[in-house]
């Protein structure tokens, strides 16, 4: 067990409104994946690609924080580093962490300097997931199978266990197909059999690459999630439910995860019994804006998951945020006109919002507004085209490449209302509507004083809204 000390961090970004307050990120420099989350010692561990020397993505090591409440964070030790003169002296990239029978195991990608040469390697800890010991025999996989017909993209190994194998998926690019996640088998997690392609992309989509395949069993469905890069905009994440039988995997619903920055999640079975799932929210801004500010890359508020009757994968935040709100206010049964009837301010808020749409029904939810809204971030769903928007064209006067335009189809059915949940801390925004449409956008807020919320609408009824101020979750030493 890690004891959490009482004063963790040294506050270096006093007055950065930009930088969220209870989402997580490192104390500095660069992060992007989640990596080799698990549950030890009843602790969340949670590592990460991790940048120690830089706020840019470079020099892959996994960085390392455990939680006792997935809510708040301690930093530990980097966990793992390149070894020079090895298969991983170009970084270490993405992967998972298993328990072997006591013995916490780390399975993640090495990669050659320029990352021409990528493969499966291992490390195991004796000593509570502080210390990693590399595998003195990696790689375990070297090559990637000839159907890629490439040898160059090949990586993220996620891991799991059923009846008496070990199984791994590991995402790949089929050189004139697309995107795949191959399967592999193995007795004993050191020497694995390479089956077959698990799935690979329905259509030609040459160039694509699917990284950071996660599978794995919910309720009586099986669901692939990877994250398809492009290299363009159109790079998100992707699930797949279906089912899964004698080594074979047929998708019945296929949909998108989040339709905006949310990228190369991971997820665990905690011992309570849910899937949770950990993402990188990407930086909106150039490389240049996040280098000067001397930190990239923030990782969503956990959501737990979970599959409706329509085979759409849901998600929501863990409720273990909850227990930070602060300061609610609590609106019901109001009709809402083109006037603004709501107004609260803040620049860290959890807001929720159950909504009843007339037909024509239009609903504008205004965020980090300045008073006279010339700087806004717009949320809109319109009825008529079952359309929900987020809009950041306004978001900030900070000179960036965030400012877009996402209108996204949100249809409701008959009866069904609009549930809202966001998460507004600083430059992230969390935007989850019904469970099952996600918009995580980046917004860049410069003065703190550009923090008015508003609420107007018309044929619209707002059944409910709750908005609670969000605090720091970190302690920073004195001084
Ligand atoms: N990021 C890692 C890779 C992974 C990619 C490298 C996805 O392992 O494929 O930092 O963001």
């Amino acid at each position: 067990m890690i004891e959490q000390p009482a004063k963790q961090r040294k506050n270096l970004f006093v007055n950065d409104v930009s930088r969220p307050i209870y989402h997580f990120l490192p104390p500095a420099n660069w992060m992007n994946d989640p990596n080799g989350l698990i549950q030890w010692n009843g602790q969340y561990h949670l590592f990460y690609q991790y940048n120690p020397t830089g706020a840019n993505h470079a020099n892959m090591h996994w960085g390392h924080a455990v939680s006792d409440d997935l809510v708040h964070w301690q930093d530990l030790p980097v966990a793992l580093a390149p070894t020079s003169g090895s298969v991983d002296e170009g970084g270490i990239f993405s992967g998972c962490t298993i328990d072997n029978n006591g013995t916490p195991t780390i399975f993640y990608t090495g990669v050659s300097i320029g990352y021409d040469t990528q493969v499966q390697c291992m490390a195991t800890s004796q000593d509570d997931l502080l210390t990693w010991q590399k595998y003195s025999d990696n790689p375990l996989i070297g090559t990637v199978p000839t159907v890629a017909k490439q040898t160059r993209e090949f990586r993220d190994p996620f891991v799991w266990k059923e009846g008496e194998m070990w199984y791994m998926v590991v995402g790949s690019q089929i050189a004139d197909r697309g995107g795949v996640v191959f399967l592999y088998q193995s007795p004993d997690l050191i020497n694995w059999d390479y089956l077959h392609p698990l799935y690979a992309a329905p259509e030609t989509d040459p160039g694509a690459v699917w990284e950071c395949p996660n599978f794995f069993k919910l309720d009586d469905k099986w669901v692939l999630i990877i994250s398809h890069n492009s290299h363009d905009v159109t790079t998100r994440v992707h699930y797949f439910v279906g089912t899964y039988e004698n080594l074979q995997f047929t998708p019945e619903n296929h949909g998108i995860f989040d339709h905006a920055y949310l990228y190369a999640p991971l997820t665990i079975q905690d011992d309570k019994g849910r899937r949770l799932l950990w993402g990188w929210i990407r930086e909106g801004r150039t490389e240049e804006a996040y280098v000067a500010a001397g930190w990239s890359g923030v990782q969503c508020v956990p959501r737990v998951l979970s599959l409706d009757e329509n085979n759409h994968l849901l998600s929501e935040p863990v409720h273990e945020i909850e227990t930070i709100r602060k300061n609610g206010q609590h609106f019901s049964d109001i009709v809402l006109a083109e006037k603004t009837d709501i107004t609260a301010r803040g620049l860290n808020l959890d807001i929720s919002a159950e909504i009843e749409c007339g037909t024509e029904g239009q609903l504008t939810i205004l965020l980090a507004s300045s008073e006279d809204g010339s700087t806004r971030t717009v949320i809109q769903y319109d009825t008529a085209s079952q359309h929900l928007t987020l809009n950041t064209e306004k978001s900030s006067k900070s000179g960036s490449d965030h400012r877009k335009n996402y209108v996204i189809e949100h249809l409701l059915a008959a009866d069904e209302r609009l549930e809202l949940r966001i998460l507004l801390d600083g430059s992230v925004i969390e935007l989850i509507a019904n469970k099952r449409t996600s918009i995580t956008g980046r917004i860049y807020p410069t003065n703190p004083d550009d923090n008015f919320l508003r609420v107007y609408g018309n044929d619209i009824i707002l059944r409910h809204m709750s908005i609670y101020e969000m605090p720091s979750i970190w302690s920073y030493e004195i001084g």
